[in-house]
């Protein structure tokens, strides 16, 4: 189902006509009303009245989280405190929070996103949706809260823990959707088995599944184990929070709500913007936000952008699946790698569980890799020889499509770590 014909499935020229003039007001909006930003526009030697057509986008400086750590924690905000009606905040645990306001009509628009957002992932005003992600300052549980009571969901606002309860409310309320992390719809899924429970006890048949890099292969193991389609969703919480992109029932990249946030990819090391296609760092500029504008927006988060046209008849760019964030990609011996592209070679494997941790650390000056992967309860007990033959494969994989050596341990099951929001996947002791 689409939730708003005209802002998704609009003409593309007229939206572009409606991005001029919306990124016109929000440069203006940012320069009258918020100092750090005019003072950066000042040292760049540019004012609003440069951007005369949406290229003129690029001679306006970026905004990076540095420059929202330095203002923390009101000096980014650009109305004044008694029309800002909400906070929230960064899931970030290490740091200086960051914390971002919404006007009424911010809050407004970010329940339009994630109405926009659930209609894809096949909700509708009948579906009773329960919310796994954690509410609070983070982004995730209030943001899908707001956009599937707006669309008429039923609402089960559990927010994330205590593993057993959900999966009882999940049977017993005839659950349709989840909301939560990839990572974490995996955990349930363990859990769900474990117990015991026979999938024809539930209803779910819809995952809107986000907020961490998930690889397809991972994403396909979600759907088979608990029976239901999964959509990606998007975003962060200076641009608004989730639903700043979404995928459709193609699963083909999500769609950009390019009527509020305007998207451009750059070469993370020159800041060179990169024509359509290739790989960059994703950077946005909103386009109506009202208490707390972001003006080319360094997200750091890698990924690319797409104008082809998709089957479901929605006309909006579409971003594919985050390959990782710049600042998670761990360099080993000045090799990239990042924990998806490893999730994705042990997800081939099928005999192991989809639990692991990479762990980098450095013995005599040299980067060393260890993947530790918890095997599944069948292959616990088989022969020795199995499980070194294995392990073997597993790290000739590695070394054949990363070029780079890691060694792989197998550890048991249920010895790592469970996440109930974003998933650990890198341990990187060389910082320590
Ligand atoms: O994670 C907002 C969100 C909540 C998105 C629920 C989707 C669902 P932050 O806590 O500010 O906001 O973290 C933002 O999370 O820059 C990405 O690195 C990562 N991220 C978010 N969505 C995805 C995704 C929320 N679908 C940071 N795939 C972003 C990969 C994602 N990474």
């Amino acid at each position: 189902m689409i939730w708003n014909e005209q802002a998704e499935c609009g003409s593309v020229r007229d939206r572009r006509a409606m991005q001029l003039e919306r990124l016109q007001w929000s440069v203006r909006h940012a320069y009258e009303h918020c100092a750090p930003y005019r003072a950066k526009m000042i040292a760049a030697g540019v004012s609003p009245d440069d951007v005369r057509t949406l290229k003129d986008i690029e001679k306006l400086p970026f905004t990076t989280k540095q420059d929202l750590r330095d203002n923390y924690p009101y000096g980014m905000f650009a109305v004044d405190m008694e029309k800002v009606v909400r906070i929230q905040g960064t899931s970030g645990t290490t740091g200086k929070l960051t914390l971002v306001g919404y006007t009424e009509r911010d809050l407004d628009n970010w329940a339009e996103c994630m109405a926009r957002t659930s209609a894809s992932a096949g909700l509708t005003p009948k579906s009773i949706v329960q919310i796994s992600y954690g509410y609070g300052l983070f982004t995730g549980g209030l943001g899908m809260h707001g956009g599937a009571e707006k669309m008429g969901c039923t609402v089960i606002p559990i927010s994330a823990g205590n593993t057993e309860r959900q999966i009882m409310l999940m049977r017993d309320l005839g659950v349709e959707a989840l909301a939560c992390t990839p990572s974490y719809a995996m955990h349930l899924a363990e859990m769900i088995e474990k117990m015991g429970l026979d999938r024809s006890e539930f209803r779910l048949k819809y995952g809107v599944l986000g907020a961490e890099p998930c690889s397809e292969a991972f994403r396909r193991e979600i759907e088979r184990r608990l029976g239901i389609c999964v959509t990606d969703i998007y975003g962060l919480c200076e641009l608004t929070g989730p639903g700043v992109a979404y995928e459709c029932a193609e699963q083909q990249g999500m769609h950009i709500n390019e009527d509020l946030f305007y998207p451009e990819i750059i070469d993370p090391e020159t800041g060179r913007v990169l024509p359509e296609g290739e790989t960059g760092e994703i950077v946005f500029t909103s386009l109506q936000k009202e208490a707390f504008p972001v003006i080319r927006y360094r997200t750091r988060d890698l990924t690319s952008l797409t104008s082809e046209p998709c089957a479901c008849g929605r006309t909006t760019r579409r971003m594919s699946k985050v390959l990782g964030r710049s600042d998670d990609m761990i360099i080993v011996r000045g090799v990239n790698v990042f924990p998806t592209q490893i999730e994705t070679i042990l997800m081939e494997m099928g005999e192991i569980a989809p639990v692991y941790m990479l762990v980098v650390d450095r013995k005599s000056n040299m980067d060393t890799l260890e993947v530790q992967i918890e095997v599944s309860q069948k292959l616990f007990g088989d022969t020795v020889k199995h499980i070194e033959e294995l392990v073997n494969h597993i790290g000739e994989r590695i070394r054949t499509r990363l070029g780079v050596s890691a060694t792989v341990t197998l550890v048991e099951p249920g010895s790592l770590p469970r996440s109930e929001g974003k998933a650990k996947r890198v341990t990187d002791r060389r910082k320590i």
